[in-house]
């Protein structure tokens, strides 16, 4: 285009949309033969509506190739890719308002891609801070922000708590980085699961209040996030996968409302039941705050 001149508005074939998606066959796959008609649909129409080209194109298919040679098992650029643009969250709603029975359930929120199973079983009272000794640079800041979490799991039908549930736990070290992203970290730290117990039906552990962290930004969904000129960084956060014998697994994340960036996570998976307030602490020289928080399970 020359500076002054109108943009184009070509006419496209009107009947090459349908032409694709007509091409399916009789025994084609029934959820397959369900989405695709609509995925060829949106995808023909966004190409027309920004009038796409094939240097774009190219970039875009260049961008996410990208992504998949990057990934490894400590590392998920495609899945980045999807939350910096809503996808993970938008999915994780679709999948809970699917599924949910009741607005009592706690809400979910992504699982991002720094879970990692098999995080060892530890008992009530335990804490996930695996390495703090004066030592280590973050120290000072640990013991700023020492926390103990408690709560129950509760059945949304009953309100009645759950022994037995496994709450599965993970955030990163002050310094804002997952132990799998740190060599400076020992393995599985800031990582434990805490079984409910039968008697008080609470789960109890020390870790930390989160810090704000930008998510990695040194690949493709870091450009792509530069070039929407957004920032990297999502609120503090610690993640929660709750699970029990007969109810549905939730995954969730927890909000620190100290953070400024609680309005602006790169990840949209911020949910207001989801912000939390820690309280201080007295008497307890292992913590500084408490957070108390239930997590309530649906069928
Ligand atoms: C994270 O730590 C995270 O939790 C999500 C959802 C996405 C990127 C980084
Ligand atoms: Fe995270």
């Amino acid at each position: 285009l020359t500076p002054n001149e109108p943009p184009k508005k070509p006419q496209y074939d009107p009947t090459f949309t349908d032409k694709v998606i007509a091409a399916t066959g009789p025994n084609a796959h029934l959820r397959i033969a369900q989405v695709m008609p609509s995925l060829i649909r949106h995808l023909h129409d966004f190409a027309r509506e920004v009038n796409l080209t094939m240097g774009e194109w190219m970039a875009a298919i260049d961008l996410i190739n990208e992504c998949g040679q990057m990934s490894d098992d400590k590392r998920n650029e495609t899945q980045l890719l999807c939350d910096i643009v809503g996808l993970e969250s938008l999915v994780d709603e679709i999948t809970s308002k699917m599924l949910a029975t009741s607005t009592s359930e706690t809400p979910s929120a992504i699982l991002g891609p720094f879970y990692r199973q098999d995080a060892p079983l530890l008992p009530n009272g335990d804490t996930i801070v695996r390495n703090l000794s004066p030592s280590v640079p973050w120290y000072q800041k640990a013991v700023e922000d020492s926390a103990f979490l408690t709560g129950r799991v509760v059945s949304g039908r009953s309100g009645l708590p759950i022994p037995g549930a496994v709450v599965d736990v993970w955030h990163t070290a002050p310094n804002g980085l997952y132990e799998q992203q740190d060599e400076g970290q020992p393995e599985m730290n800031m990582r434990g699961q805490f079984e409910t117990d039968a008697d008080g039906r609470r789960y109890s552990l020390y870790a930390l209040r989160p810090v704000a962290y930008p998510i990695p930004d040194d690949g493709p969904a870091g450009r792509l996030l530069a070039m929407l000129d957004r920032s990297p960084y999502r609120p503090g956060h610690i993640h929660f996968i709750v699970s029990a014998p007969g109810f549905r697994t939730l995954t969730t994340q927890v909000f620190d409302d100290r953070d400024e960036y609680i309005a602006k996570d790169s990840v949209f998976a911020v949910k207001d039941e989801l912000v939390v307030r820690f309280k201080p602490r007295d008497g307890d020289p292992q913590a500084r705050w408490t957070l108390e928080y239930d997590f309530v399970l649906g069928p």
